[in-house]
């Protein structure tokens, strides 16, 4: 008698683990279907210093296909932008100095690489760049244009979600 109720007892536990099982397993999938799914931006720089963004929202681990357009006509020397998304915790003031510093680069400091998640090359009037990346864990992040003078303006909050 003893027997019997403890098997029936392990039977129950058995057929609830493997509902909970199937429970998890249907939703990370979901999850990673939502995640896989990439998810592009285009962002805009004009000839008046500005991004026509100042917010962007994305998922956690989803793959982000973002293009810069430069909307204006001023040439690159003069009036150029790029995209540059910063790792969370980045002193911005710090790191737009270095960037302006920069110059042989286009404005991307090879001193500050571990600071940047993601960036895109540096256009002038009428040219853009697009680059993909993966977007990191849940957070807020900025981002700027590195060209001198201008993260002041041209910055943006990237919110992971
Ligand atoms: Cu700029």
């Amino acid at each position: 008698m003893k027997r019997i109720s403890f098997s029936v007892l392990f039977l129950a536990s058995v057929i609830a683990f493997g509902a909970v099982a199937t429970t998890v397993n249907a939703k990370s999938s979901v999850e990673v279907s939502d995640t896989k799914q990439e998810k592009a931006i285009v962002i805009k720089g004009s000839d008046a210093m500005q991004f026509d963004l100042k917010e962007i929202k994305v998922k956690a681990g989803q793959k982000i296909k973002l293009t810069l357009t430069h909307s204006g006509k001023l040439a690159k020397a003069a009036m150029g932008h790029n995209f540059v998304l910063l790792k969370a915790g980045t002193d911005v003031a710090a790191f737009g100095s270095k960037a302006a510093a920069a110059r042989e680069t286009e404005y991307i400091p090879k001193s500050e690489a571990a600071s940047i998640i993601a960036h895109t090359k540096l256009v002038g009037g009428g040219e853009s760049d697009t680059i993909t990346f993966t977007a990191p864990k849940k957070g807020s992040y900025t981002y700027i244009c590195s060209f001198p003078g201008h993260y002041a303006l041209m910055k943006g909050t990237f919110i992971v979600e």
